[in-house]
């Protein structure tokens, strides 16, 4: 279903982007937004795409925002200037409506650790399509309430889990609560406690490229950020010209608008310059670390029958940091056998289990000997197809 833009939002850039990457992959992209409730989340994602695409609209007029209550989400294509985006929306429900709200990052890290699993089980099936579709998240806005003096434990919390899960992108939600000067004070204060607590917040300094023009690029993102953003889905006619905004009682503040608040530079960023790279940082970081996780669960405890909650996000896992400079910076990045390195999911079949753990272990015995990583794969994807697979499934 195409869903019809109402204005100009960049998406036509994408062919720079990914001139010298895999064109002929297309174009998915899939964004969640996170945060505490009422902050304006699904808000903001239709202002990203000036479209109502945070949920389907039957009736224009009878156009609402409602409180979103469970994990959603949403695909959509958008075209602009003949380039197709499928864009799937992930929304949230709010943090913080709960008396008790410990714990509650868990449903979205479960949510996004879902859609790798999803992924590798396709990659190690027998019958694998060439192109898997790809529902992992590749960038996850996070939501700081303006409160103008620090972050709040729930958000340091919740944040140093996502990070090791996801590409985070923080926001200062709101802004037009915050005069210009607090806006800034408050993001100063954000960003060194980020430092403090170490939450490694998108563009990572340790996922770049040796390139410099990015290297620096990044730098003056990250001297802004988190951008003190605006939603809006109103629109408004200011000097000829059809404008996204809020009217208050002090004017019109203008979502786009560089001099009103940042979130031409939040949707530059996510759409215009580091699309590709939200998702190669994905696939190549993110995931494969999922990947390894697997692989150490599997070894160490063969009858265990893991997934995304058993797993501590905050216990550091070896991050693939130096192999996904090397593979960024290489022509081929994806290696033909990276699907034999693959953990099949298997539920509570101890043989199932056992027999795969060897194979695993075989593989990485000889990982420098293709026909042997031939053979392995070769008996752990017939080992597969004689014993019972969970296969999980998200609730969308
Ligand atoms: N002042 C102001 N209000 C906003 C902004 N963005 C959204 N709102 C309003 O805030 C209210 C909540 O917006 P939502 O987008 O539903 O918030 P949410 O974060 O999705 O809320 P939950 O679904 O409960 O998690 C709505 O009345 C919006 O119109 C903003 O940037 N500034
Ligand atoms: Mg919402």
């Amino acid at each position: 279903m195409m869903t019809l833009l109402e204005g100009y939002i960049g998406i036509d850039t994408l062919t720079e982007q990914i001139r010298k990457k895999e064109l002929k992959q297309g174009f998915e992209f899939n964004v969640m937004v996170v945060g505490t409730s009422g902050l304006g989340k699904s808000t903001l994602i239709d202002t990203l795409f000036k479209s109502k695409i945070s949920r389907r609209v039957v009736n224009k007029e009878e156009y609402t925002c409602p409180k979103t209550v469970e994990i959603k989400s949403i695909s959509h294509v958008i075209e602009e200037k003949g380039i197709r985006l499928k864009l799937t929306v992930t929304d949230t429900p709010g943090f913080g409506d709960h008396i008790n709200n410990d714990n509650c990052w868990i449903p979205v890290t479960k949510y996004i650790n879902e859609q790798y699993e999803k992924f590798l089980n396709e990659e190690i099936s027998i019958k694998r399509s060439k192109r898997i579709p790809d529902t992992r998240v590749h960038c996850c806005i996070y939501f700081i309430a303006p409160t103008g003096h620090s972050l709040r434990p729930i958000d340091i919390e919740a944040m140093k889990r996502l990070v090791k899960v996801v590409n985070v992108i923080p926001v200062i939600a709101k802004a037009d609560s915050l005069t210009i000067e607090e806006r800034e004070r408050f993001k100063r204060v954000i960003q060194d406690e980020l430092k403090q607590h170490d939450i490694q917040v998108f563009p990572n300094v340790e996922h770049e490229d040796t390139d410099e023009d990015e290297a620096q690029e990044n730098e003056l993102l990250r001297s802004k950020m988190p951008f003190a953003v605006v939603g809006a889905t109103n629109s408004y006619t200011v000097g000829g010209k059809t404008v996204l905004g809020r009217k208050t009682n002090f004017g019109l503040i203008e979502v786009e608008n560089e001099k009103h608040c940042e979130f031409a530079l939040l949707r530059n960023m996510i759409i215009r310059t580091h699309l590709q790279d939200l998702k190669d940082v994905t696939a190549q970081v993110h995931y494969e670390s999922y990947r390894q996780r697997h692989l150490e669960t599997i070894k160490n405890n063969p009858n265990h029958n893991s997934d995304g909650t058993v797993i501590d996000m905050v216990t550091p896992t070896p991050s693939p940091v130096g192999s996904f400079r090397s593979q960024k910076s290489s022509s081929s990045r994806s290696s033909p056998l990276a699907s034999a390195n693959s953990t099949p999911k298997m539920s509570n079949h101890n043989q199932a289990n056992n027999n795969a753990l060897s194979a695993q272990r075989k593989l990485q015995d000889q990982n420098a000997n293709p026909v042997s990583q031939a053979k392995v794969k070769a008996a752990m994807l017939m080992q597969k197809n004689g014993g019972p697979r969970h296969v999980a499934e998200s609730k969308i």
